[in-house]
């Protein structure tokens, strides 16, 4: 059996798709790759499609029929990776923000008893390479927003290089996440960390892409200000519960 699947979702992303793939297939773990393809204009399938003659059995792709969101595009990759019988299930971007290394230390996090392991930005300082510093501090105020909204205990909270158990994603409603952008970051952690997950958070260094654009919006940041205090509010109303208490 396969150390674990990377879902990574990708939107126009032909500059970086081939190397993400061939550098994480070169570390020293069998993981194995979903691709969620929102049908980028710039055929990004199709230098998948050509890989996975390649890498038959470990390379995979899901195809969606337009850019429905990061968000959603996660969903899809854990009930595929769930169904397809993966016990551990990584949140990767394809524009080598996070290091393909890294996979290897979120993985021994979960070997070490987390149920899910974080790549954080935020531990030791701030590890962001080549962002201006306007997005650095925006960032790093956003975490602390955040955490003061939804009393998380976490520093990265917008993360999105995440490895999760099997039992994780089997226990959280998936069909009952609702944000798209960061939030929906935000919303799985808050998910885990309620239903009494142990939530780990591993240093990572976070560098800046260099090939491609970003995707980010200002709607996707409009869901993030909003959705915390919609979060906050859900608990109250005690639609999330911990885990023991639903149990009879
Ligand atoms: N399938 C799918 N992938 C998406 C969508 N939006 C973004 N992505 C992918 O999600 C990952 C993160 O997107 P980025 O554009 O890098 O967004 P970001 O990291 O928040 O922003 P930057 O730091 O500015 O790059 C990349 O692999 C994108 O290709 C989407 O709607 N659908
Ligand atoms: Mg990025």
């Amino acid at each position: 059996m396969s150390d674990g699947l990377v879902i990574i979702p990708t939107y126009n992303e032909k500059e970086n798709i081939e190397k993400i793939i061939r550098t994480t297939f070169n570390q020293p773990k069998d993981f194995h790759i979903l691709v969620v393809e929102d049908n980028s204009p710039d055929g990004t399938a199709n230098i998948v499609k050509d890989l996975m003659k390649e890498f038959d059995g470990k390379l995979h792709i899901v195809e969606r029929k337009g850019k429905l969101g990061l968000g959603t595009a996660y969903i899809a990759g854990f009930k595929w990776g769930l169904e397809n019988g993966y016990d551990i299930i990584f949140e990767m971007d394809a524009d080598f923000s996070h290091n393909p290394a890294d996979l290897i230390n979120l993985h021994k996090a979960i070997e070490d008893g987390a149920d899910v392991a974080i790549g954080s930005r935020y531990i030791t300082g701030v590890n962001v390479v080549n962002w201006p510093m306007g997005r650095v501090l925006m960032s790093y105020f956003a975490s602390k927003y955040v955490r003061m909204i939804t009393g998380l205990a976490i520093r990265d909270t917008t993360a999105g290089f995440v490895c999760w158990s099997r039992k994780v994603l089997e226990t959280i409603d998936l069909d009952k996440i609702k944000f798209v952008g960061y939030a929906f970051q935000i919303e799985m952690k808050y998910t885990a960390v309620n239903l009494g997950f142990n939530v780990m958070e591993v240093p990572i260094i976070f560098t800046d892409r260099t090939e491609g654009e970003s995707k980010m919006n200002k709607s996707i940041f409009r869901e993030a200000i909003f959705g915390v205090i919609n979060l906050r509010l859900r608990k109250i109303a005690g639609r999330i519960k911990p885990v023991n208490s639903s149990k009879k």
